[in-house]
């Protein structure tokens, strides 16, 4: 990513781009030169979410677990990759599954991060502008909005996440679920907003009061991020 901002900051257009919103708001971070992917810095300190989401619990969840993700499609991609080179593809099931697993993982912990603020810099309150427009034409209201996305994280079965996103075809937000990171997902549609619902992100806390963690998370979401990542995905 150095090469790619140098560069970019040597050029006209790079420096319109570089001084726009992050062209990388949305999900992973480009990978690094050698083709590896990399646990991307938290946009803030563990404990800036306090009392929301506490330092604790995010150490663990962004060093730990988002960690693992990335090294779980490092480890597919190289699995895959040594396929092709022996021609044995008995266990391309097994790579295949693990690559979209962690890589779903990797892709929206990555996101995850960046739509969340604390309040003293602009955490939680309502969207504003296009994207508050978008969420008004796409359910009604903002608070019908939100309802159905609370509901819809809370009754996730088991581990994964309630995720807003933009369909292209149709100009529209949708709400859907994931389970872990990659199951019930729609084609041409891009997240542009997600609250990970796996008990990992609020058991310290929260223990088995997903709903209590839900209500809490609102206070932090970075709706400007939110707005950045719907202009990027259109
Ligand atoms: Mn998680």
């Amino acid at each position: 990513m150095a090469t790619r901002r140098s560069f970019l900051a040597t050029t006209a257009l790079g420096a319109a781009a570089f001084a726009a919103p992050s062209l990388h708001v949305i999900g992973a971070e480009p990978v690094a030169a050698g083709g590896k992917h990399e646990l991307p810095a938290l946009p803030y300190d563990p404990a800036a979410l306090e009392p929301h989401i506490d330092a604790q619990t995010m150490q663990i969840h962004h060093g730990k677990h988002h960690l693992a993700y990335v090294n779980g499609l490092n480890k597919a991609e190289e699995e895959l990759a040594k396929a092709r080179q022996s021609g044995d593809f008995s266990m391309i099931q097994h790579w295949s599954r693990q690559a979209a697993f962690h890589g779903g993982g990797h892709w929206l912990h990555s996101m995850f991060w960046k739509i969340m603020a604390p309040p003293s810099v602009g955490g939680g309150g309502e969207p504003t502008g296009e994207l508050a427009a978008a969420i008004t034409d796409s359910f009604g209201s903002f608070d019908a909005f939100k309802k159905q996305f609370s509901a819809a994280a809370a009754a996730v079965e088991g581990s994964g996440w309630g995720l807003l996103h933009y369909r292209r075809d149709d100009q529209r937000l949708i709400i859907l679920q994931a389970e872990n990171q990659q199951k019930l997902s729609s084609w041409g549609t891009t997240p542009i907003l997600g609250v990970d619902v796996w008990e990992h992100a609020y058991y310290l806390k929260y223990q088995n009061k997903r709903p209590d963690y839900i209500a809490a998370w609102w206070n932090v979401v970075n709706w400007k991020n939110v707005e950045a990542n719907l202009k990027a995905a259109k």
